[in-house]
């Protein structure tokens, strides 16, 4: 391939919008002063993801809100930076009030290791961005056309490679970071230099990416963050106990169309192998590759995926060595056994202790005999060491001493929440997208539908024996794949209400995708469609068999695709 840039198209509307906001401001402060409305004009909603924030509407109110003639249940979301998803109990505690007095007022965890807010009314935006600071949380680049939140591996063992790890995570977070001090002003007053230098996006340019940009850091044997959904990924290599450099992956992502086979999920290729100091250097090398070559006409071919399908890996190996002078030596052997989150307590190498907490779709919330909240609140208030939030909306209650270790049991326990974890292995391993009401997005629900679908397939999995295996469900309310779907042993995917694409077959360690078993079933038809599947797997697999595994064996057809035929369902 070669060094041509793309074809003159017309830009996408996304571009002059970039262009033209002075390094993301646009008129997001006073559209944010205006309070003749709840809601910001389309425009600047795209600018304000680059600061963390969507406009959203309860969309569960809309046809009642318009018979009435009334303007839509506008609100924000918020969600915070936060690499590694490493939180301090005195943040835990902020955003926890937060929550309850400018949001929701619910917490959600999310599939990407961070926080996020709903229901934030106008007026509270700022409000809840300056709670944030106090404690030195923000949420730049939470959203956008930029590096997102940066993924690392939650469950710490306190090993020093581990912690290594988690640092460079960190780092590259920081390094990535658009320069624009945009957010500062909008939300935190800081004042304009009068006559100071014009400011600069050395990295990214005025225009920024062409879209999204994710990174995720992963220590095998865990594959918790799914390296290979990432554009850019770095496998940790641990050597005798030191970590000795990253196998570095580019071109993963997941987001499709329904009924667009030019739009498709895609497993990231595998570079090579680099040494720890020169993580930096060749992120901001493909970051700035991508910049640069990535396709600004169309949004829906704009990720790094399909700049890599284009123009061919050797091709993008060679400019990412030429930009950074880094080259890249032969992958180093590794293997992924898992991406199953720890439960319950596990001792680490420094002595102190980590608690896994299962979290059902991440949302934590106080509700009739399940005070999450409220546990995790008074266990903020006494803990000294940190939480991470995990890859798969659950939680780890980190660096326990002994002697505390008793004390946060107790909470869970006089809550009624010490038993969280004896749940059906599908149930600690599931995962769900918001979807309705608040994403704009969503074809289907996923969250709200999710307790009742994991009760059904559990009765099926009891009645086969498999109660304790942990067969992966991942349940979207469209296909854009916010819970990673197509790397699920079982992925339903929102077509329309109650209308999903079922796919089953991937991997149980994150190293292959899932395939089209059915185009189109409701949920209970997807129990249905897959009792006796199961019951077959329970009788037929294989010693040490996964699910996924047994499906791609013995289920599917061997010209599975991924892709529904028939009419495109999405909006
Ligand atoms: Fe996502 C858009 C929620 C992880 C692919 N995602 C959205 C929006 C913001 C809807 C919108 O654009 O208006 C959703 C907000 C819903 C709400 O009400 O809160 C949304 N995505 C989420 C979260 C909260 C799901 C969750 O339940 O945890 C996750 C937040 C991650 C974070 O903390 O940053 C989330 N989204 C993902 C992932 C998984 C991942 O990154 O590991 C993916 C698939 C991986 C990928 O990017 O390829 C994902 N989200 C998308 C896409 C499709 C992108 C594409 O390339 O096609 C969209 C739509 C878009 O960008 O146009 C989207
Ligand atoms: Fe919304 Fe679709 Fe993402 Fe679910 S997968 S949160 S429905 S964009």
């Amino acid at each position: 391939m070669t060094n041509e840039p793309n074809a003159v198209k017309p830009l996408s509307a996304n571009e002059p919008l970039k262009a033209a906001s002075r390094h993301l401001r646009g008129h997001i402060a006073e559209e944010l002063a205006d309070t003749s409305t709840g809601a910001i004009a389309e425009e600047t909603g795209q600018l304000t993801k680059f600061h963390g924030l969507y406009l959203q509407d309860d969309r569960d109110l809309r046809v009642a809100l318009k018979k009435a003639g009334k303007e839509k249940a506008f609100s924000f979301m918020l969600r915070v930076r936060l690499p590694g998803g490493k939180a301090t109990p005195a943040q835990w505690l902020v955003l926890d009030q937060l929550a309850r007095d400018v949001a929701s007022p619910s917490l959600r965890l999310t599939t990407r290791q961070t926080f996020q807010f709903h229901g934030v009314l106008k007026g509270n935006v700022k409000k809840l961005i300056q709670g944030m600071h106090r404690v030195l949380l923000d949420s730049i680049a939470a959203c956008g056309d930029v590096n997102r939140n940066v993924m690392a591996p939650p469950n710490p063992e306190r090993s020093p490679a581990a912690q290594e790890v988690y640092e460079a995570a960190r780092s590259w977070s920081e390094f990535a970071l658009p320069k624009t001090r945009a957010y500062h002003e909008i939300y935190l007053d800081e004042e304009l230099v009068a006559g100071g230098e014009p400011e600069q996006e050395p990295m990214y340019g005025d225009t920024y990416l062409p879209r999204k940009f994710k990174t995720g850091f992963v220590l095998p044997p865990s594959n918790d963050v799914d390296v290979f959904s990432q554009d850019l990924g770095f496998i940790a290599i641990v050597e005798e106990g030191r970590l000795a450099g990253y196998n570095v992956t580019v071109g993963g992502g997941l987001g499709m169309s329904h009924g667009n086979a030019e739009t498709f999920p895609r497993l990231a290729d595998v570079l090579g192998f680099i040494t720890p100091d020169s993580v930096n250097r060749v992120g901001e090398a493909v970051l700035t590759t991508q910049r640069d070559f990535g396709d600004r006409t169309n949004r829906k071919h704009a990720r790094l995926k399909y700049t890599i399908e284009d123009r061919g890996i050797e091709w993008f190996k060679g400019e990412v060595e030429r930009r950074s002078g880094v080259g890249f030596a032969p992958a180093r052997a590794f293997e992924f056994t898992t991406i199953q989150d720890p439960c319950g307590w596990h001792e680490c190498v420094d002595g102190t202790w980590f608690y896994g907490l299962h979290i059902l779709s991440g949302r934590i919330v106080d509700r009739e005999g399940w005070p999450m909240k409220t546990a995790l609140r008074e266990i903020a208030g006494v803990h000294t060491g940190d939480f991470r939030l995990t890859p798969s909306q659950n939680l780890t209650i980190s660096g326990v001493t002994s002697a505390q270790k008793p004390v946060i049991q107790a909470i869970l326990a006089k809550h009624g929440l010490d038993r969280e974890n004896d749940r059906s292995g599908m149930r600690l391993n599931a995962l769900s997208c918001v979807a309705l009401p608040t994403c704009g997005l969503a074809l289907a629900e996923s969250e709200r539908a999710l307790p009742e679908l994991l009760e059904k397939f559990e009765s099926v999995l009891e009645e086969n024996g498999l109660s304790h295996d942990a067969i992966s469900l991942r349940v979207t309310g469209c296909p854009n794949g916010c819970a990673r779907p197509y790397l699920a042993e079982i992925g339903l995917v929102g077509k329309a209400p109650n209308k999903y694409a079922l796919y089953v077959g991937a991997a149980y360690n994150g190293t292959r995708l899932n395939r089209l078993l059915s185009p189109s079933v409701s949920l209970d038809g997807a129990v249905e469609t897959l009792r006796p599947v199961i019951k077959r797997y329970a009788t037929e697999r294989l010693q040490g068999e996964g699910f996924g595994d047994f499906c791609q064996r013995a289920v599917l057809p061997e010209d599975a695709t991924f892709h529904s035929i028939g009419t495109p369902v999405a909006a």
